[in-house]
């Protein structure tokens, strides 16, 4: 699962990304257009009973990856697109993490959250709508030599340039997302996307509420769309503390708790995405899977030897367990159910595979 970083120049998307994964000082991204790479696990406390329990020698919770990206150039309104090299990264990315500028810069003045956003959305609509043109131009001169397997996909990009011609996301075009061919394409104005408000210290907690809810206003007809916001300075510097100097910090700063958790699970939420485990005393560990998969996708992400061979699964559901207080217990209860490879996995699935190759 990989999201990137992206927002305009100076915005802080190095230092998110460092108060997100501690990773590399800002200074060594600068005007790079190759990305960052940083691995976080995103913690859950359903993994920790599971650890107590068990006692497992190893314990791997699930992992989400971010790329700290290069500034957009924010020239979208002269009407140039993205930069090649920029785009071949993102493409693929699951998500966006979009880094909107709360603070006060020495290059660049006062902050514009909203006209900020605005401008990153229209590069976005726009790198789209190059790729939709091109591909229109060709599938409409196959249908008209009358290549009649093209006409749906000329229909769709048909209306897909319409919207981005409007200026509107394709995120709001739901054929999009289900429509194999477009999919292909992997749209920007499509990704699913945290925006995320980079704040000043200078600036209160209400302060970024009331910009939030002006940028909720304008994306509110979006699916697939979170708001969050942070300190990213601050987050950067304690990313770099000890667990003890860390809440010394965060107490000097009246704040309660550092915002990376909840950005790193609004981040993994984004995805679509639920968690099942996998739990005995070698290795307790949470895995993701796409909503909606069934039980022989989910051992063919422990392994392949498992969908392969797949007999059965056997499944109890967190809460159950834990209820029970102990697998013997939720035995007893009739909470461990005995599933087929059609079994649709539900968030918080415990599950045992029995296969065979
Ligand atoms: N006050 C304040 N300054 C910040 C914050 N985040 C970043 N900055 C400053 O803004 C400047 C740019 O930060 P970077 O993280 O390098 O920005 P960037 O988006 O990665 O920049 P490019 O990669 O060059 O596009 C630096 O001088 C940071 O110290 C913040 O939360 N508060
Ligand atoms: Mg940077």
């Amino acid at each position: 699962m990989k999201l990137g970083i992206i927002g305009l120049p100076g915005s802080g998307k190095s230092v998110l990304f460092r108060a997100l994964t501690g990773g590399l000082n800002p200074g060594d991204q600068r005007n790079r257009s190759d990305p960052g790479l940083g691995v976080v696990k995103v913690s859950d406390p359903r993994l920790d009973f599971l650890t107590q329990y068990h006692k497992p020698k190893k314990v791997t919770p699930v992992h989400v990856e971010y790329l700290d990206m290069a500034g957009l150039t924010g020239e979208g309104k002269q009407g140039r697109s993205l930069g090649d090299k920029f785009l071949s990264v993102i493409r693929p990315l699951d998500a966006l993490v979009t880094c909107v500028r709360f603070f006060d810069s020495s290059s660049s003045g006062k902050p514009s959250p909203l006209g900020d956003y605005k401008n990153i959305e229209e590069e976005m609509i726009l790198s789209d709508l190059s790729i939709v043109e091109k591909r229109l131009e060709k599938v409409a001169k196959d249908v008209s030599r009358g290549r009649k397997e093209f006409s749906e996909e000329l229909e769709l990009l048909t209306k897909a340039k319409d919207l981005l011609n409007e200026a509107k996301p394709l995120r709001l075009m739901k054929e999009v997302d289900q429509n194999d061919k477009l999919r292909g394409f992997a749209f920007l104005s499509a990704k699913p996307q945290l925006i995320l408000l980079n704040t000043g210290e200078n600036k209160t907690s209400d302060d970024a509420k009331t910009v939030m809810a002006e940028l909720a206003e304008y994306v509110k007809d979006q699916p697939n769309v979170k708001l969050d916001w942070l300190y990213a300075d601050t987050e950067a510097e304690l990313a770099g503390l000890s667990p003890e100097e860390a809440s010394e910090f965060l107490e000097e700063m009246s704040l309660e708790e550092g915002a990376k958790e909840r950005i790193i699970k609004r981040s993994f939420e984004l995805l679509n995405l639920i968690v099942f485990f996998t739990a005995g005393e070698p290795e307790v560990r949470a895995w993701s899977l796409v909503k909606g998969k069934t039980a022989v996708k989910a051992a063919g992400t422990v392994h392949s030897d498992m969908e392969r061979g797949f007999i059965r699964a056997e499944v109890v559901a967190y809460d159950d367990f834990k209820a029970a207080g102990s697998m013997s217990a939720a035995h007893k209860a009739g909470k461990v159910r005995l599933e087929g490879r059609d079994y649709v996995v539900r968030d918080g699935d415990i599950m045992l595979f029995r296969f065979n190759v």
